[in-house]
């Protein structure tokens, strides 16, 4: 589609909206960019954005339906309100930002979703791609636009983009040269509604590769197992569990790559990033840089370099003998079991948070022993404190805000244990997002 001179709908004022509205406008578009909440600040939001946007906030103008060629969605909108079936009713194209940022940019890109894993393996796939080629750029659901650096990119370019499932719902044309599904388990059932909506959606991240792309799979999801059979791409898988006859897995502590033959990259002892998840996430970018031709010595140069993402089990500090562990990433409880799992101390955890429906049965099975104290707050706390006591834990203690709940794991740990904030629920509702979370957890260890 020519945008220039068209009249394009972006939905969403958020960080995805106005770069989508500032590349839009630089195509030659007719922007309004809309939001739904009227607490936003319409003149800031104006400042941030080419002048000649329109921003509308509050009630969506039905007579817009009229004039709007294109809709592009924000990720956090969700596709099924009644005013975008209304859009569908009069074939207004509706297409993600990342989309419009693929037909708009140049050069290759290499795409990671999954439920968990896929910042870590975007980051350490970006720093794989930064030591080798001249004009990478990492993008999506990692917190940085796919649009905003549209315009930077060359036929040269790699992109290394996160994609979430909100992203991948809005996709048409989107072909990665090599794509990636880590993991598949329930999260943000409240917005797909179904767990085979959920995996649909994941699975689109491949739906236009072709016999000349490469999609990476882990070899240990059933689902995605079965997957693979069924695509035009070729596949390498990666297992922490088995050799493969191709792919990539661990042979005891080495990572293997055998595709056309077996290269042992590194031992997991040379890794600064912990567990059997992180391994997979190591194993899965190993996968894709190499489909993708980068030297070996650049992709284990970078593995031993890679020291981690912030929220994501990351050591905070020692005080007073204790270790405090930030993971406000964790916000799902599969995420969060494998907090729990990369502690070796007795742990006083901090949970709860925004409800998206999740159930918490398997998280507190995953306590294992190691979870002396669990310290709740949130939307979710009460059906979590339900869930453990009907699995028999039954040390809990409930708290209002977030500062008291770190009040309360700083009194209960003591000198061996560790404080993990690793809540498995979204922040929103009580912080704008995991970070600011993450950060405020930091901000008050290092009071201490
Ligand atoms: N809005 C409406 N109507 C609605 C819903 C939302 O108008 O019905 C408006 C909100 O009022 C808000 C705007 O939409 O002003 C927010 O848009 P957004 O939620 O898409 O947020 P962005 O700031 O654009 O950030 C998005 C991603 N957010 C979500 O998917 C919720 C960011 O992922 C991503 O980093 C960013 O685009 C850049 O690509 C965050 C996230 O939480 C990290 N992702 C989820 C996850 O990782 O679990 C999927």
């Amino acid at each position: 589609m020519d945008i220039n001179g068209k009249k394009v709908l972006v939905f969403g004022a958020g960080i995805s909206g106005e770069a989508a509205a500032g590349l839009l406008v630089s195509e030659g578009a007719d922007v309004v960019l809309y939001d739904g909440n009227t607490k936003l600040n319409a003149s800031e939001i104006s400042g941030r954005v080419p002048d000649g946007v329109k921003v509308i906030l509050g009630e969506f103008p039905e007579e817009l339906l009229d004039d709007i060629a294109l809709t592009v969605m924000s990720p956090g909108v969700p596709t099924d309100l009644p005013v975008v079936d209304k859009m569908r009713g009069r074939n207004i194209p509706i297409w993600g930002e990342i989309e419009l940022a693929y037909v708009s940019g140049k050069g290759d890109v290499l795409a990671i979703t999954g439920t968990n894993g896929k910042t870590t393996t975007t980051a350490l796939l970006g720093e794989i791609m930064k030591n080798w080629k001249e004009s990478v750029f990492v993008v999506g659901n990692i917190g940085n636009p796919y649009t905003s650096v549209v315009k930077g990119t060359t036929d040269e370019s790699v992109i290394v983009a996160e994609m979430s499932s909100f992203q991948l719902e809005t996709v048409h044309s989107f072909r990665p040269r090599v794509s990636a599904i880590l993991n598949i388990t329930p999260d943000h059932l409240n917005r797909h509604h179904t767990m085979e909506a959920y995996i649909a959606a994941k699975e689109r991240i491949a739906e236009n590769q072709t016999s000349e792309d490469f999609c990476v799979l882990n070899y240990e999801d059933d689902v995605l197992r079965e997957f693979g059979e069924k695509l035009d791409a070729q596949v390498l898988y990666f297992s922490s569990r088995r050799k493969l006859n191709r792919g990539v897995y661990l042979d005891g502590t080495t990572i293997v790559c055998e595709i056309d033959e077996k290269i042992p990259v590194c031992d997991v002892s040379e890794l600064q990033i912990l567990g059997t998840h992180n391994y997979e996430n190591a194993m899965a970018a190993v996968a894709m840089a190499y489909a993708y031709g980068t030297p070996l010595d650049v992709i284990r140069k970078t593995l031993k370099e890679f020291a981690g993402v912030e929220h994501r089990i990351e050591y905070v500090a020692e005080k007073n003998g204790v270790a405090y562990y930030n993971d406000s990433k964790g916000t799902n409880p599969d995420a969060a079991i494998r907090g729990i799992q990369a502690m070796n101390r007795p742990t006083v955890l901090i949970g709860g948070g925004y409800d998206k429906d999740s159930a918490y049965d398997e998280w507190i099975e995953a306590f294992d022993g190691k979870v002396k104290k669990l310290v709740l707050l949130g939307a979710t706390r009460e059906k979590i404190a339900e869930t453990a006591r009907k699995h028999g834990f039954t040390d809990i203690v409930m708290a209002d805000t977030f500062e008291e709940a770190f009040e309360k794991c700083v009194e209960y740990a003591q000198p061996g244990d560790a404080v993990l904030l690793s809540p498995a629920c979204a922040s929103w509702g009580m912080f704008k997002n995991y970070e600011e979370r993450g950060d405020k957890f930091k901000e008050l260890v290092n009071q201490l």
